[in-house]
């Protein structure tokens, strides 16, 4: 009975370069318990090698699996699991799929419509259920005797097997098997370090968040810090990572167990030759536990600060005021670590008015290092079973659509007081304000750029944009691929005279008031001016920026070719 584990690239549409690798901890936790059950596993690791979907194929031939695994982290990975998918049945119909992951146990059976080329659904945690799957599989017995499975049949009659309880003692696990996948050729991409688990669960109850999929949500469980240990030591002194990443919710919830990690970590000598990171709330930090983390070796701390704007933050049941955030910053950075905030745009309550106090938010605060998001309603929240009760809008005539989208970047609602448009602009303003730093001590400009005035422009789906001197235009309908909010990959610089024309041509100007303004800005004569914003209007509809010109034909004569 072998399992192969296929850990996808996070998608296919997207030069690999651009892609980061992250060694899939789910699947090397998943392979640990199979084979501490003498169950044979592989993982085709298509993300670290670079490989394509055809690659699948000689994985099928090669190791022969009885069961192909996929986990689906989050809704944005579904187009590329999807592909994969496709793959394995394309090459063998009759290889059961199983998925499992966050994702997977909030969206549960909908996966089905969405890939129907899956044949199982694991719901919550997997170790115990994949193994009594296996076993289930080898022994054939009815899939639905397993707890924790959404089964569907090759006649497509779906069917729930009963609830599985949570892992109680994490302790149990076997540690992830390191080996399955190539350690090295992870450090060597340098990208994103590994992953280290200490605790499941969190018991707060934000109303945006979706970790909390039933039977793991807020039981909070807590490994044994030797174990946790064991692990960073092994990683280290075998491997040679020397970057650690705590994923749990919130690393210090618990003082007295962070604490233990820390001396573990000291008692071993290792806080000066590995750096860690971790998640955390700015009302879990205290001085005392801040200098412990630091002198243990976390050089960072990363919080949600969600809007960064509203008094309170109530109607996400956060618990926590901006007071509280500003303190929970200034401690950390007190102790020596940096603060790596995180801030989401379009929450359904967040009006115009909170985005100037964002704004001020960061400026108060000056995060080492703040990472934007856009709200996306979640499988497992109120707002993902009920978006109308929040005022939201979908652009999807069917939901089902939204995973087509961009979606880590885009918004898939307008909210009662903002439109998609105007948080992609907010989006894209704060991203480039923040982003430009010339050097992170001095931030010069940081002011000018982030209460600057950006002038959504919604005509022709063009989002047109002035921060401070960078003038850009955007646009949301950006083909199928391209990130939305990657500046890299799709706004697009002007000058200011370009600029001034683009803004001009939304069709309440004619051509001759356009140059009228343009000549007196720029100081041109009427002819040059007229001559310059022709010609510029021009290049704007051959780059489909404009549509319905008015009557640019007419000047036919003035056009450079
Ligand atoms: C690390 C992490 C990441 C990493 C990626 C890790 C990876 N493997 O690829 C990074 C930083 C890149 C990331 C990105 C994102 N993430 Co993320 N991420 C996490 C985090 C912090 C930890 C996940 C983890 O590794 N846990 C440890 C492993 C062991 O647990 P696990 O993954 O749950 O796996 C268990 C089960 O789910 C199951 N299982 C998992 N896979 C499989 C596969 C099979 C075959 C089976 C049978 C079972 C199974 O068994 C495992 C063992 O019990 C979680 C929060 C959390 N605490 O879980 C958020 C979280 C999963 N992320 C989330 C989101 C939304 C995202 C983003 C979309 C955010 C964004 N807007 O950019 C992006 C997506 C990136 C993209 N491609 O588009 C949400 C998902 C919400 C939801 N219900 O869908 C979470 C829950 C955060 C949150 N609080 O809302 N993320
Ligand atoms: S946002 Fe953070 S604190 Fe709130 S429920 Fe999610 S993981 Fe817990």
């Amino acid at each position: 009975m072998r399992t192969l584990f296929i850990h996808q690239p996070f998608r296919f549409d997207i030069h690999e370069s651009c892609l980061p690798t992250i060694i899939p901890r789910n699947l090397l936790s998943l392979g640990a318990s199979l084979m501490a059950r003498g169950f044979p596993v592989a993982v085709h690791d298509m993300q670290i090698n670079r490989l394509g979907p055809e690659s699948i194929r000689y994985a099928l031939r090669t190791y022969r699996p009885d069961l192909v695994g996929i986990g689906i982290h989050a809704a944005p990975f579904i187009p590329a699991v999807k592909v994969c998918c496709e793959a394995v049945k394309a090459e063998n119909p009759s290889v059961p799929i199983v998925v499992g992951g966050i994702f997977t146990s909030t969206y549960g059976e909908k996966i089905f419509d969405v890939i129907p080329e899956i044949d199982i659904v694991v719901l919550n945690e997997g170790e115990e259920t994949i193994v009594e799957l296996a076993e289930a599989i080898a022994n054939r017995k009815p899939l639905t005797s397993v707890p924790g499975l959404v089964v569907r049949n090759g006649r497509g009659e779906v069917r729930e097997s009963p609830p599985r309880g949570i892992i109680e003692d994490l302790n149990a696990l076997p540690l992830p098997a390191w080996d399955l996948v190539d350690l090295p050729r992870y450090r060597r991409s340098g990208l994103l370090p590994p992953y280290i688990e200490a605790q499941r669960g969190c018991s707060y109850s934000c109303t945006f968040c979706g970790v909390h999929f039933p039977n793991r949500g807020q039981i909070v469980r807590y490994r044994d810090p030797r174990r946790i240990v064991d692990e960073i030591e092994l990683l280290y002194g075998r491997y040679g990572f020397d970057r650690f990443f705590f994923c749990d919710d919130t690393f210090t919830l618990n003082y007295t167990f962070a604490g233990k990690i820390c001396d573990e970590i000291t008692a071993r000598n290792l806080q000066n030759r590995v750096k860690w990171t971790a998640y955390t709330r700015a009302d879990r930090i205290e001085p005392n536990v801040a200098r412990k983390l630091r002198a243990a070796g976390c050089y960072c701390l990363a919080l949600g600060v969600e809007t960064g704007a509203r008094q309170d933050t109530a109607s996400i049941n956060k618990r926590e005021t901006i007071t509280e955030y500003e303190q929970g910053i200034q401690i950390i950075k007190d102790a020596g670590m940096d603060v790596h905030t995180l801030i989401i745009f379009g929450f359904p309550e967040v009006t115009h008015n909170d985005i100037p106090m964002a704004a001020k938010f960061l400026l108060k605060t000056r995060p080492t290092m703040s990472q934007f998001f856009i709200f996306h309603p979640t499988p497992g929240t109120e707002y993902f079973a009920h978006p109308e009760k929040f005022g939201l809008h979908y652009r999807f005539d069917k939901l089902e659509d939204w995973y087509k989208t961009d979606f880590i970047e885009e918004p898939l609602c307008d909210t009662k007081h903002l439109t998609r448009e105007e948080i992609i602009k907010d989006f894209i303003q704060y991203n480039l304000a923040f982003h430009s730093y010339e050097s992170p001590g001095e931030r010069p400009g940081l002011q000018q750029r982030l209460l600057c005035d950006a002038i959504p422009r919604k005509r022709h789906e063009v989002v047109l944009m002035r921060t401070g001197e960078l003038c850009l235009y955007v646009r949301p309908g950006a083909p199928h691929g391209s990130v939305y909010g990657d500046m890299h990959k799709n706004a697009r610089r002007l000058n200011e005279m370009q600029y001034e024309v683009l803004l001009r041509s939304n069709g309440d100007f004619t051509i001759e008031e356009i140059a009228e303004r343009f000549a007196k800005l720029f100081d041109f004569t009427s002819e040059d001016a007229l001559l310059y914003v022709v010609n510029a209007l021009r290049r704007f509809e051959r780059l489909e920026l404009i549509h319905e010109l008015p009557a640019l034909s007419e000047y036919e004569h003035l056009m450079v070719s």
